[in-house]
């Protein structure tokens, strides 16, 4: 389920809609607004999830409350695309980003309606494998596209000194992402894989597996940065290949989350750590990633949002696990 603050935000929301279409993923879209149709948001959000809508997208721009107040009356995942409508859509960014516990909403990069939509199908296809599979398509479309670009670009390069080097490429119909090497039943296999991108991210990481402990979710925890380790980063990629989905934390310019959700076709949720500039370099990073590589984004610092939207990712398929992220949801002072 879509929703835009304003029927001027639908240029972006077209950017959602054909990569639904191109999913083939069945959608609604309606125009409410948190400011100025107050319960009709409400409305829409609860009879949705009675209905069965899995996820929902809130797509607005200014202070755009919308997608939070989503994530206020769903268990459901939400994930958030801000608008630029003024400087930038820095707005958006941080009022869709910066939720507090117990209601995140991923949010992906400004303006970035494909990759609202991309990352909710990834959601989807944790528990649907056809979904899974036309995603994995889209992602080697987008490949495609990059050798077909490079090709045509190179093709009008006429510099004298122009000296291309002849690189044989990987062959990439064996599939772009790191398949399991091991032979784990699926209950050796961890649901998440967390990955900090240093020691000092520990304290961040560490309210997000609390979270995930409290409601029951298996998860892998290492320390691992794919700019000072990048044969063990990929490695451990390979490793986690059966993994439900991907929590990274990070600071500075927070390549963690960007090298996971390269070798990866499985949702990525991102922490970003407030190591300089309260964690806003983290952040942008993060976030503004470019289409067809979505990065579900949540506030600086909140483990804890990461470990909740995961928990409501993976209760689409487990009812079990929905009724724990339901109560957390209602009762969230018992967690703190
Ligand atoms: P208008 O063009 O209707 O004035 O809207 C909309 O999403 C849009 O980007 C301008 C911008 O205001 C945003 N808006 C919100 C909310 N409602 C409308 N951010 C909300 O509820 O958060």
């Amino acid at each position: 389920m879509i929703l835009m603050g304003s029927a001027s935000d639908f240029k972006i929301a077209e950017k959602a809609l054909n990569i639904l279409e191109q999913l083939e993923i069945p959608y609604d879209i309606r125009v409410a607004s948190a400011h100025r149709t107050h319960e009709k948001v409400k409305q829409i959000v609860l009879e949705s999830t009675l209905r069965g809508v899995e996820v929902f997208i809130g797509i607005a721009g200014l202070s755009a409350h919308l997608p939070g107040m989503i994530a206020a009356n769903t268990h459901r995942p939400v994930v958030g695309v801000p608008v630029d409508v003024k400087i930038g859509g820095l707005d958006a960014l941080f009022a869709s980003s910066q939720m507090p516990f117990p209601a995140p909403v991923a949010t992906v990069g400004i303006d970035r309606g494909d990759n609202g939509a991309l990352l909710a199908a990834q959601i989807i296809g944790i528990h649907d494998e056809d979904v899974r599979k036309r995603v994995s398509g889209l992602r080697q479309g987008f490949y495609e596209k990059v050798q077909r670009d490079e090709y045509q670009l190179l093709n009008n390069i006429e510099g004298n000194y122009y000296t291309p080097v002849n690189i044989e490429m990987p062959d990439i119909d064996k599939g772009l992402f790191p398949v399991s090497s091991s032979e784990n039943s699926d209950t050796d296999t961890p649901m998440v894989a967390v990955i900090p991108g240093s020691y000092s991210d520990m304290k961040i990481a560490k309210k997000a597996t609390m979270f995930l402990e409290r409601m029951g979710i298996s998860y892998d925890m290492n320390v691992i940065s794919p700019v000072r380790y990048p044969g063990r980063f990929e490695e451990y990629m390979e490793r986690m290949a059966d993994v439900k989905l991907f929590i990274a934390i990070s600071g500075l310019s927070a390549h963690v989350t960007g090298a996971v959700v390269a070798l990866s076709e499985k949702p990525v949720i991102g922490v970003p750590c407030p190591m300089r500039m309260g964690g806003l370099d983290a952040l942008l990073s993060m976030v503004n990633m470019p289409p067809g590589v979505p990065v579900g984004t949540v506030g600086v610092a909140n483990g804890g949002n990461a470990a909740v939207l995961a928990a409501e990712m993976l209760g689409i398929g487990d009812q079990k696990l929905e009724n724990r992220v339901k109560r957390l949801k209602s009762k969230s002072s018992d967690f703190g």
